[in-house]
């Protein structure tokens, strides 16, 4: 059976010195988990082949042991090789009936999305949930088109409304406790609200992991104060 992730707390890994310097992902994501990051995925643009199998085997004995999905980004061949819950893609990796033909039907694909084309294309092929961004501007990932900001993401939840008003989407890119509540307000539409926030910078860098992810939890779980 296919699980049914919360997305609410999406924590994204980075292999980057600029972002994790010496300390070890794996205590920082074993304490994010503590603190409510509810999906992991395991991003590594640097590693070899070898490496990211062995990195996700162990990140995997940490997120199973808290029934928490982790996803391997770009590259299917490592989330098979591992048995990771899914696989993260964008649009310049393995198209997603390729990665679905490989992964089977309950393997959790998530797929990128900055355009409303982008957005239905991956809803009509069965994405699992989307990431939709960038939304801001962001030092993590600079290689990005021009953010979508809250009105560019509210173009593409309009859009998805219509003919999937129930799959999930995450908004990635920039986000943070202070700017989290009013991008969720300023992003939502009457009939879709996104299911949740993906974050690299923001837990990577923390000192504190367990206490962030806890305030990042309740910044997108608590109503935008409107008085
Ligand atoms: N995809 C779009 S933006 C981004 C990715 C992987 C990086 C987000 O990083 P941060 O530090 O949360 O802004
Ligand atoms: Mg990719």
């Amino acid at each position: 059976m296919k699980p049914k992730p919360d997305y609410t707390l999406y924590l994204v890994t980075d292999s980057t010195p600029a972002i994790l310097g010496d300390r070890n992902l794996k205590t920082i994501v074993a304490e994010a988990m503590f603190g409510g990051v509810s999906i992991v995925q395991y991003r590594d643009k640097t590693s070899d082949t070898g490496a990211l199998i062995r990195t996700a085997r162990e990140l995997h004995a940490i997120t199973k042991s808290k029934g928490v999905p982790l996803l391997i980004n770009d590259r299917v061949d490592v989330a098979l090789a591992m048995g990771a819950e899914g696989v993260h893609i964008g649009q310049d990796d393995m198209d997603l009936p390729t990665a679905r033909r490989l992964l089977g039907p309950d393997a959790i694909i998530g797929v990128s999305a900055s355009t409303v084309a982008e957005a239905l294309t991956a809803a009509e092929q069965g994405a699992d949930y989307l990431g939709i961004g960038t939304v801001y501007a962001t030092a993590t990932k600079t290689n990005t088109k021009t953010p979508l900001r809250p009105s560019g993401v509210r173009a593409i939840l309009s859009a998805l409304s219509a003919a999937h008003p129930s799959l999930p989407t995450v908004l990635i890119g920039g986000l943070n406790e202070a700017n989290i509540p009013r991008t969720l307000y300023q992003s939502s539409l009457p009939t879709h609200s996104p299911s949740g926030i993906a974050l690299v910078s923001a837990i990577l860098t923390s000192s504190t992991p367990y206490a962030t992810a806890s305030a990042l939890r309740t910044a997108i779980t608590t109503p935008f104060p409107l008085a």
